[in-house]
């Protein structure tokens, strides 16, 4: 499904993510990787309400609520549809909703939700703490059942914090810092990666969804993605993941065979050059599904 969401972000140009990731032909490459492959087309919204909320920062409250409110019910019927959900964006404000909406669906299977987070930000701003008002800064504090959202639908189930992993960090607002420093969430910086290798910072986080018998949602932000491989993000952030690395993450996660729905979020193919970052997002998204080029290693760490 499309997520064409623009209102979490300031500079718009998100809401053309969907479309560009279709050019890039990612559905006829997961149709020649042998998945069956639905398009249920771009989620919209019509009623937006007008919210006012005590932050004079924020900005598009209104659209974002609504949009959340539709993505949680399109990614909780396509999950409980048997689908595997990919959901492409759109600013990472959709993964308010469609976390919110898979985890739904975990619950009624009485099974965990774990939710792989792939960014440079941590994504975990309430509606009073955040500085630049951007919505899409605030989704993991959301599904993680955070107080401070009080215009936003209820999270029939949030994601126990224990069950998110952080992994890229490398520009934390200080209220963010304050908030990662108390919580449960697992949590990886770019230096970490530096340091021990990402498949083995991936490799513990992957052990506990197996152990537990979790559902894992993998929510892709593009500016995980160094800015020289993935220009086309409104934030980029130099310092981030090579394309190897970022190829490994996806083909491990696709050998786990623990994942079950993933967002691609903030793709905004007017700064893309000749549609290289989506060219490249539906390779990330190809071997995700299982594209590999030779058999896979015994040894994956
Ligand atoms: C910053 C940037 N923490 C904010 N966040 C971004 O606006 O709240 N997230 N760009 O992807
Ligand atoms: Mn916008
Ligand atoms: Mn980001
Ligand atoms: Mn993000």
């Amino acid at each position: 499904m499309g997520a064409p969401v623009d209102s979490g972000a300031r500079a718009p140009g998100c809401e053309m993510g969907p479309a560009a990731m279709r050019a890039a032909g990612v559905v006829a490459t997961l149709a020649e990787l042998g998945w069956d492959v639905e398009d249920l087309g771009d989620v919209r919204v019509d009623d937006v309400p007008a919210i006012a909320h005590s932050n004079p920062a924020l900005h598009g409250l209104g659209e974002t609520v609504a949009w959340t409110r539709a993505l949680m019910d399109a990614a909780y019927a396509a999950a409980r549809s048997g689908a595997y959900v990919l959901c492409l964006g759109g600013d990472h404000s959709l993964s308010a909703g469609t976390v919110a909406g898979v985890a739904k669906y975990a619950a009624e299977l009485g099974r965990p939700q774990f939710v792989l987070w792939l960014d440079a930000h941590s994504d975990i701003h309430t509606l009073d703490t955040t500085v630049s008002g951007n919505l899409h800064g605030i989704p993991v504090a959301y599904f993680t059942g955070q107080s401070g959202f009080d215009p936003f639908p209820d999270v029939p189930h949030p994601v126990p914090a224990g069950n998110v992993c952080l992994l890229g960090m490398r520009s934390v607002d200080t209220a963010e810092g304050e908030r990662l420093k108390e919580t449960a969430m697992e949590f990886h910086d770019m230096r970490e990666i530096d340091v021990r290798g990402v498949l083995v910072v991936l490799e513990g986080f992957l052990q506990r969804v197996s152990a537990a018998g979790g559902r894992l949602h993998v929510s892709l932000d593009v500016d995980f993605l160094d800015p020289g491989i993935a220009p086309a993000v409104t934030t980029p952030v130099a310092g981030g993941a090579t394309l190897r690395e970022a190829q490994l993450v996806m083909e491990r996660l696709s050998d786990s065979g623990l994942v079950t729905s993933v967002d691609v979020a903030e793709l905004n193919p007017f700064l893309d050059e000749r549609g290289r970052t989506s060219k490249m997002l539906t390779d990330l998204v190809a071997r995700l599904f299982g594209r590999t080029f030779l058999e896979a290693p015994t040894s994956t760490t």
